[in-house]
């Protein structure tokens, strides 16, 4: 179990950061705690491992689809089942990669030659678009914004200029001032819910109020294990808060100053134009599609497999 305590460590200090590498990532570390996992109490040691690396993030909802998932396996003896387990990580691992590849490929077509490109945070499956569209020829710029607090615009530029492409970082506030430069606002998701809704990072949906204000399209990227099964089933995507010391000084905060630090906030459908999917661009009305369909399975199936309401609790 030491794997996984200290692969939850690194997802919840955000070493492992991104909606999707913290699944892939979960995914990965417990695939190799499969392999280990005493034959007497297998299932059960999955099952405290689960509810672990599910106890680090809560927003990102595809760490919850990696692993009901995996949690998922079957077989009549222990060793069927720890090869089931293991082969459904693997599937799992290669179907993010696929999907980022693909959303590359087809989110590409919506970038015209010339374009500048608004982005927030850092979102591996915007990069991948970006990227193939630079690869393809397309002269492009992109306008990141910092994304305070923990800046991860700083690393989007930095991987930007990696690849070649022009990048300007602005400060989360002057969104607003250059929106008229933009073509487009493309940013990643950390969850999609029934209804059409994004989670994403916080600020994401200023940007999409100012982007529709100024009859900018605002696009999503976002592949399919980002959808919410649990949402189907009237439950909320807990949106995380994070510590107040990544917001202020200390000296502040021993003077009593109160700090809010959600990490995520809620964009509505009716701001979003597109959510480019591996399985196509769609609109958010069809995220209950997505979710009966593609995910295929229901949250209550999920709650008998890993017992979420002692997500708390590890025992
Ligand atoms: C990251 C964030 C990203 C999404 C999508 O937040 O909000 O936009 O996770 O990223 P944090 P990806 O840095 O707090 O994890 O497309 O890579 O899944």
């Amino acid at each position: 179990m030491k794997d996984v305590l200290e692969a939850a460590e690194k997802i919840k200090n955000m070493e492992v950061r991104g909606a999707a590498r913290i699944a892939k990532f979960a995914a990965l570390t417990l695939k190799n705690f499969a392999k280990t996992a005493s034959d007497e109490n297998f299932d059960h040691e999955m099952r405290e491992a689960a509810k672990i690396l599910l106890n680090t993030r809560p927003t990102a909802v595809s760490l919850y689809n990696a692993i009901s998932y995996i949690m998922r396996y079957t077989g009549k003896i222990v060793e069927e089942k720890r090869q089931d387990a293991i082969r459904k990580a693997e599937e799992f691992i290669s179907w993010v990669e696929n999907a980022q590849r693909i959303i590359g490929e087809i989110g590409e077509r919506r970038i015209r030659d010339g374009s500048v490109v608004m982005t927030h945070c850092n979102s591996s499956s915007v990069l991948s678009i970006l990227k193939r569209a630079h690869e393809k020829g397309k002269k492009i710029e992109v306008i990141a914004t910092e994304s305070r607090p923990r800046w991860q615009g700083r690393l989007t530029a930095r991987q930007l200029r990696e690849l070649g492409i022009e990048v300007t970082l602005i400060v989360d506030s002057a969104v607003r001032y250059f929106m008229n430069d933009v073509d487009c606002v493309l940013v990643g998701a950390d969850a999609i819910t029934a209804n059409g809704a994004l989670i994403n990072k916080i600020g994401t949906s200023q940007i999409a109020l100012i982007a529709k204000e100024s009859r900018k399209p605002f696009m999503v990227a976002a592949e399919t294990y980002k959808f919410s099964p649990k949402t189907l089933y009237g439950e909320l995507v807990d949106i995380e808060e994070r510590d107040a010391e990544e917001v202020a000084p200390k000296d502040l905060l021993d003077l009593g100053v109160k700090v809010r630090n959600p990490a995520f906030d809620v964009t509505p459908r009716s701001y979003i134009d597109v959510i480019i999917t591996e399985i196509g661009v769609i609109t958010p009305e069809m995220a209950y599609i997505v979710i009966k369909e593609r995910l295929g399975y229901s949250a209550v199936e999920d709650e008998i497999k890993i017992d979420l309401s002692h997500f708390d609790e590890v025992d």
